[in-house]
Parts: structure tokens; sequence; C-alpha cells
């Protein structure tokens, strides 16, 4: 009693300061999205923790929470709503992994897999094999078969294989997830502050039986935001047609993430299915290998065959913002 007494009365005392501090030097006021015009959910400062950590061998902790937003009634899972602890959802092969199997070259990961290791959603179809990358996690549907997560949510970096079989036309659809540290505000601890904003990407090559490339990432593919954080100032914020745009938005981060807003979408029922109609959703946005900054991670390195192929070089895709959109969903159809 006397502990909860204590906290809100901190709490209290906290929020009287900064709104003091904030009247001292700006004329809006502090916890407040009044000025925000968006189609967005604002929330503000840290979430709470739900799951102190997804992978306890991880890096970096990978905890998940939920945050109220302060415009609407909506509650938001934090960095993500994921499936990592979701039997139904395998976890995808390693192609390079530091808690896992740690291969210097595709051909030795794709020979370490067996027949069982092949999710089947047509009978008839053939045997496609995925290869992928994520800055940080990701989650891979198959016409809304969930045929692979990343094995380790936050760091450190790894990669993947997953082998399917499909008949053409398919959809590939993936939650891509930037994840973070100061849980509600798109932070972590680096370069020197408590409070930087991370960046992301994915890359992805696909293959047919005969080892011809069918997919590679690159910006025909369609991808759409739903959650922005850092921002430190809601006016920056802005939007075009469908696109989220942050590009007003300072990536400076600082020290203090509970001044921070976070800016959410909901995620569309059946997006992963086949034949949802992304239609009006953005393409992605290209990014090079420098901007990600995978040069020195063996876990891109080791592949950079598959990855960086020069007659189909297989582009990082992100939304509009590497560095402030943190929950992406990608999606592209194979037609042949
Ligand atoms: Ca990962
Ligand atoms: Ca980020
Ligand atoms: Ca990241
Ligand atoms: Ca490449």
């Amino acid at each position: 009693m006397m502990k909860i007494y204590l906290t809100s009365t901190l709490i209290g005392l906290t929020l009287f300061l900064q709104g003091c501090y904030h009247n001292q030097t700006h004329t809006t006021s502090t916890v407040s999205a009044a000025d925000y015009k968006g189609s967005g959910s604002v929330t503000y400062g840290i979430a709470e923790t739900t799951t102190e950590n997804l992978f306890p061998q991880g890096g970096r902790v990978a905890e998940l929470g939920t945050i109220k937003s302060i415009n609407d009634d909506t509650t938001w899972t934090v960095p993500a709503e994921v499936n990592f602890t979701n039997d139904k959802m395998p976890f995808a092969a390693d192609l390079y992994n530091d808690y896992g199997k740690r291969y210097n070259d595709p051909k030795s990961a794709l020979t370490a897999l067996t027949t069982q290791d092949t999710i089947e959603i047509d009978a008839d179809g053939e045997v496609i094999t995925a290869y992928l990358f994520a800055d940080n996690y990701f989650e891979m549907y198959i016409n809304g078969v969930a045929v692979g997560k990343d094995p380790v949510p936050f760091t450190q970096f790894n990669s993947n294989i997953i082998k399917f079989k499909v008949k053409k036309p398919f959809d590939i659809a993936i939650l891509a997830v930037d994840w973070e540290e100061n849980l509600g505000t798109g932070t972590e601890a680096n370069r020197g502050i408590s409070a930087h904003a991370g960046d992301a990407g994915l890359v992805a090559v696909f293959k047919d039986t005969n080892d011809k490339t069918i997919s590679i990432t690159d910006n025909s593919w369609k991808a759409q935001n739903y959650y922005t954080a850092p921002i430190s100032d809601l006016s920056c914020l802005s939007e075009s047609g469908t696109t989220r745009l942050s590009t007003e938005c300072t990536t400076e981060g600082g020290n203090d993430a509970s001044t921070l807003y976070g800016v959410h979408w909901a995620i569309p029922t059946g997006w992963e299915k086949q034949g949802y109609d992304d239609s009006q959703w953005p393409f992605a946005t290209a990014f090079s290998n420098e901007t990600v900054g995978v040069d020195n991670k063996k876990s891109y390195t080791n592949f950079t065959d598959i990855f960086d192929n020069e007659a189909q070089d297989a582009q990082f895709i992100w939304s509009n913002n590497l560095i402030l959109d943190n929950q992406v969903l990608l999606r592209k159809t194979i037609t042949n």
C-alpha cells in the first residue's frame, strides 16, 4: 500500500515538474495529442513491461509491453504483437545464428535441411527456398500460412532459410519489426545515449527448385508502416494518401525516453492472406547495405552470393523511414 502510494506520488511529482519545465519553455501543453491531426493513435512515454525477455540468451533484452493511447481508448502492444511464443508458427531454420547454427555459405545451410523442413502449402506445388536477413525481427506467411519466424527477436543479428511448397501465383506477407529497448519509444541505448532511435531493414531472396531467383526484395514490394517512434514533436508528422510520413521529424535521440511519443495504426485483419488487397499500400523504399550497416555482420556477409548477387541484387527494404518506422508489413505477389 505504502509502495503504491509513494510510486503514484512520485509519478504525480514528476508530471508536475515536467509540466512546470514545459510551461516555461513552450506554450503548448505536455501530455496531449490535441495538436496532432493525423490518423494514428498516439502514446506518450514508456510502456509497461508485460514480458521481461522473449529471448534471454540474446545480446539485448527483448521485452514486450503495453501502452495506452492518449487520444483514443486503444492499448497497444510494443514493439509489436508477435507469434514468438506461439507454437503454431515454426521457427525459421538458421543460415547464421550466434545461438544456433552458423553456416559459412548458403549451400551448407541448404544441405543441412531435411524434407521435414519444407512447409507444405500445396501438395502439388513447387519447392521454393527463401533467404532472409532482418533488422531485427520477421514473421513470414505464404498465402496466409505461417512458414517461419525469426529465432532472434533483437540481437545478435542473424539470418534464416525457409523452404515451402506452393503453387503460383502466391502471396508473400512479412511482418517486420525494428525491436526497441525503451518500450513504446522506438529507442535503445546506443552511440553513447540511452534513447537512440534504432534503424531497421529487411532483405530477402526467393529461389525455385532450379535455383532460379523468382523474387528479390526491391521497391516493387508493398510496405505499410504501423508504428512510428520516437517522436518528440507531433507536428512533424504528415500523411499523403495512405503514406505515413515522418521525414520532417528529427531522428536525434537523447537521454530521456519518458517524454517521447509513439504513433500506432491497427494491423488490418487478413493482411497475411492470399489475395489481400494491398493496392492502396505505398511501395517499399530501398536502402543501401551501407545505410543499414551490415558489412561487419557474418550473418549477412557469409551470404552475399545470395543477397548481393550481381545479376539480381536484392535490396534492403522498409517503409519510407528506416529509422522512425518500427513495425512494417511487407507484401509481394509472385506470378511466375
Ligand atoms: Ca533477428
Ligand atoms: Ca527504429
Ligand atoms: Ca534495429
Ligand atoms: Ca543486395
